[in-house]
């Protein structure tokens, strides 16, 4: 696969989709709304790809919509921006919920508007000291999207999400680590080595078993618990079906490192 605005690399079970219009901070023009579907689409498919990254080249991780992509002259028709969400930014984010794989994300910089929405959407975030995340969508009167609304204020309860979607100030790394919005802060220099640790150990573990895990805790906030205590069943149910499974419990009953396939 070859791409100009993103670069997308699979080893040893890790793919890693890297943002990389770094002039502009890792909008995204139509292009690259193209190119990060073909990736995505891969790594959602691709069953060599056990643990997807996103991160991006540069001073920013994504400040969202390529504002230059847009004409918004008074005399020019209104351009339709839920067209823009429907195509675009909602089935990435899909993509990336439903995904039956984890998702990280290494968030080297600056994550504003929809790149901060995206940076929420995956399973497990970690970001360089120097990043912020910024609502910035208020700041052109419109509302967080790329499911903002939705990972916002469960990551962070209402107050405080609606504090910073309607304030579209800069939260930093670190307070958003202290906040619980994102799993780990870490100095810059060695946020790849650390998210790549995590990926390629992931990469290794029983894959079906993360996604139920992804699966069931990501629904649990419009479950209602009986239910949610039934899903947990089911997924038992399949998950014990699978070799991973009878590879965890037989390695550890010989007290050995255990093999994980996926399968
Ligand atoms: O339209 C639809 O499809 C609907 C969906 C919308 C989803 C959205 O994401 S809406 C929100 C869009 N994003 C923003 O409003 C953020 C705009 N950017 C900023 O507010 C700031 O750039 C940042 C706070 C992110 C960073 O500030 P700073 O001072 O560190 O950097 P800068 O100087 O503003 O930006 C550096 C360059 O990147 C600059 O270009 P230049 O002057 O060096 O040639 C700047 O214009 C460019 N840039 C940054 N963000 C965008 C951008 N160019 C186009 N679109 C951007 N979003």
């Amino acid at each position: 696969m070859s791409f100009s605005t993103i670069t997308y690399q699979l080893d040893q079970g890790v793919a890693v989709l890297t943002l990389n219009r770094p002039a502009s901070l890792n909008s995204f023009n139509s292009l690259m709304h193209d190119e990060v579907r073909e990736a995505i689409k891969d790594a959602r498919d691709n069953s060599a790809v056990r643990c997807l990254v996103i991160t991006g080249t540069g001073r920013g991780f994504c400040a969202g919509q390529d504002l230059s992509d847009r004409s918004v002259k008074v005399s020019d028709e209104a351009p339709d921006l839920g067209e823009s969400v429907e195509k675009n930014y909602n089935p990435l984010i899909r993509n990336i919920m439903t995904m039956e794989k984890p998702v990280l994300c290494a968030v080297n910089g600056v994550a504003a508007g929809a790149g901060a929405s995206i940076a929420l959407a995956c399973d497990i975030v970690l970001a360089a000291k120097s990043a912020k995340f910024i609502q910035a969508f208020c700041k052109i009167g419109l509302v967080p999207d790329s499911g903002g609304t939705f990972n916002l204020v469960r990551a962070l309860g209402l107050p405080r999400a609606k504090a910073l979607a309607l304030l579209g100030d800069k939260l930093s790394a670190e307070q958003a680590q202290n906040w619980g919005m994102i799993w780990q802060c870490v100095d810059d220099e060695k946020l790849m080595d650390e998210t790549m640790t995590l990926a390629l150990h992931l990469a290794t573990q029983p894959t079906k078993g993360l996604a139920k895990i992804k699966e069931l805790m990501n629904n649990s906030f419009s479950t209602p618990m009986h239910q949610q205590l039934e899903l947990e069943k089911y997924a038992m149910r399949e998950l014990g079906r699978t070799s991973d499974y009878r590879e965890g419990v037989s390695a550890f009953m010989e007290k050995r490192q255990p093999t994980f396939t996926g399968e």
